[in-house]
């Protein structure tokens, strides 16, 4: 499994108020005694931190924020001795308007990178600058239009998130040598692979034709710039340039707002040599409206219908990850559990919901703890630039009210996941000396590492035993997926299953239990609502001695003659053989 560090929210090490790398490094053995295969690093790469981190001034260094690049080898080896593999976040869809790539760019029309990034001329007709004459109405990731105008050369670059994010034109293939180049200076310094920050837009339709216009002034570019048509040749030749003949073991993931089953086959395929597996984001979509501020209930039978399809898409060819969190997602407990009374039984179903399933489990820190969302309730409280960016847009235009906005933000904001790592009960949680750059969340004193290793009854070690089972259990990691009750609002459930061989030639050289070929099945039952649920006994048939694998509630039973009834966010996982 993967754990995800956000360095500036982890630990920091120096007291002003930001996570650095020496601070990760003093927490490593929080991230062993999980049980921890790799982790992935957030960028703390150069950069003038106009999106924390996403947006790189140099990709090969490290920003004195974080540390030196000599941390970056003490931490990497510390990692190492712990057993703990490292992977980089990629950003290279755009980087800092401050990179050097980007000032020459701008220097001039005649400049030799020039056509590094996407500069057009304004629209037929119109006076540069003006409002409307941008090249196309695409709206921008965090809000306004997708174009900046540049007066000094007098024309407009293209910047798909912040107009500080210059989107790179990989159509060039001096673009792409130079990112290979810098891809395998990394490696040769020894860390073990790359999340790849919006990998599926790197092509872009030539022409960039305007999008539809659903909300506000803009349109929706998507359609032009996600999973393009050149994303696979160039996901294919970078594979061969940089990772293809290295010995090592490295893991690759793309990040993939907007990709498709049939794409994400396309992309993990092992044959096809892209990457590893790729984010998916239609379950963290099904309670987006028009946009991801129109905030509705999920209904957990498009969550099932969504998981479902993935994972039957993704069974014969391919791969796929599994997350509820990262740094721009809502916290899970706030967002489809319940952070109020049931807050550790619903922490511990949904995790055992998602871990249950087929491909690779990714954790993002203080999930582990069961964190809450941020629960600000004023505008000053954010700092993220897509939160302050769409509050302008959507309150200026006046297409909602602050109080609207505010609503939206406090259920959506990518704050709700940036909130420091809750460590212990003291001032500011353990993680910092100094004044945190975002307000620590102020039921630290209840949630916490330290209170929650020493309870063994923890959303903590219920996820560390659950890794645990996926390092031990083979059908856990490899098993076939079935979905049952897809049209049931309350109870998720479904079978895992695996052949296994004689003893001692189980997957991976795990030894199986016994002689000659047996079946090892799993029943995953969830209640993912806090009402009690009685299990429909068409389900149970043939489970009634299975033995329960694990459980979030400590006193939990098979069924007895074919009833079960789950209490509020009861679930557990039957085994048979
Ligand atoms: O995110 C890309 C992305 O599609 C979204 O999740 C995005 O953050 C937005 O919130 C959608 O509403 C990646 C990074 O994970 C994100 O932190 C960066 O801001 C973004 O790319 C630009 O690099």
């Amino acid at each position: 499994m993967v754990y995800q560090v956000y360095p500036r929210s982890f630990q920091d090490s120096d007291g002003d108020g930001i996570g650095d790398l020496r601070g990760i490094e003093q927490r490593l053995d929080h991230l062993v005694a999980l049980g921890v295969d790799v982790v992935w690093l957030s960028p703390v790469y150069r950069s003038p931190q106009d999106d924390n981190g996403y947006d790189i001034s140099d990709y090969q260094d490290i920003d004195p924020m974080f540390g030196t690049l000599e941390d970056f080898d003490r931490l990497l080896a510390a990692a190492h001795d712990r057993g703990l593999r490292v992977v980089m976040d990629l950003v290279v869809n755009h980087s800092s308007d401050e990179h050097e790539w980007f000032l020459a760019s701008r220097s001039a029309r005649t400049d030799d990178k020039r056509d590094w990034y996407w500069w057009r001329p304004a629209r037929e007709g119109m006076e540069p600058g003006t409002p409307g004459a941008e090249p196309n109405n695409w709206r921008s990731f965090f809000g306004g239009s997708a174009w900046e105008f540049d007066e000094a050369t007098g024309e407009y670059y293209l910047h798909l998130f912040s107009r500080k994010q210059p989107d790179l034109n990989w159509e060039n293939p001096d673009v792409r040598r130079a990112v290979h180049d810098m891809m395998t200076w990394w490696l040769d310094r020894g860390v073990d692979g790359f999340r790849m920050d919006v990998i599926n837009l790197i092509s872009k339709v030539p022409g960039l034709p305007d999008g539809e216009v659903r909300y506000g002034a803009y349109g929706d570019g998507s359609p032009f710039y996600t999973s393009g048509p050149r994303v696979h040749e160039f996901l294919q030749e970078m594979h061969r340039e940089v990772f293809a003949g290295r010995p090592e073991k490295l893991l690759t993931v793309g990040e993939t707002p907007g990709v498709t089953i049939e794409d994400g086959v396309l992309f993990t395929d092992p044959e096809r040599g892209e990457v590893d597996m790729v984010f998916q984001f239609e379950h963290v979509g099904l309670d987006h409206g028009e946009s991801k501020w129109d905030v509705k209930p999920l209904r957990l039978t498009d969550l099932k219908a969504t998981f479902g399809r993935w994972q039957a898409g993704l069974a014969e060819r391919g791969w796929n990850s599994l997350y509820w969190n990262n740094h721009d997602q809502p916290r899970i407990v706030s967002r489809f559990g319940d952070d109020g009374v049931h807050r550790v039984a619903s922490a511990k179903a949904l995790a055992l919901l998602l871990h249950l399933h087929r491909g690779t489990p990714y954790v993002y820190q203080g999930e582990e703890l069961g964190m809450t969302n941020a629960g600000f309730t004023s505008i000053d409280q954010y700092q993220d630039i897509e939160s302050l960016g769409h509050f302008h847009e959507l309150v200026d235009a006046g297409v909602v009210t602050p109080e609207q906005m505010l609503a939206s933000l406090r259920a959506m904001s990518r704050d709700n996941a940036r909130t420091p790592v809750q460590w212990d009960a003291s001032e500011h949680a353990g993680f910092t000396t100094g004044t945190p750059w975002l307000a620590v969340n102020p039921n630290h004193v209840e949630i916490n590492a330290e209170a929650e290793r020493a309870d063994l009854g923890s959303v903590f070690h219920f996820y560390r035993r659950l890794i645990a089972l996926r390092h031990d259990v083979p059908v856990v990691a490899l098993g076939d997926f079935h979905l049952l009750l897809p049209e049931h609002e309350a109870v998720y459930a479904f079978t895992r299953a695996l052949d296994r061989g004689p003893a001692g030639e189980g997957p991976d050289g795990a030894a199986s239990a016994g002689s000659g070929s047996s079946r090892d099945e799993l029943l995953v039952l969830v209640n993912v609502s806090g009402t009690a649920q009685e299990v429909p006994a068409a389900v149970l048939a043939g489970w009634d001695e299975a033995d329960v694998l694990i459980a979030t509630h400590d006193d939990a039973g098979a069924p007895s003659g074919s009833t079960l009834t789950l209490r509020p966010w009861e679930g557990l996982v039957l085994r048979r053989s």
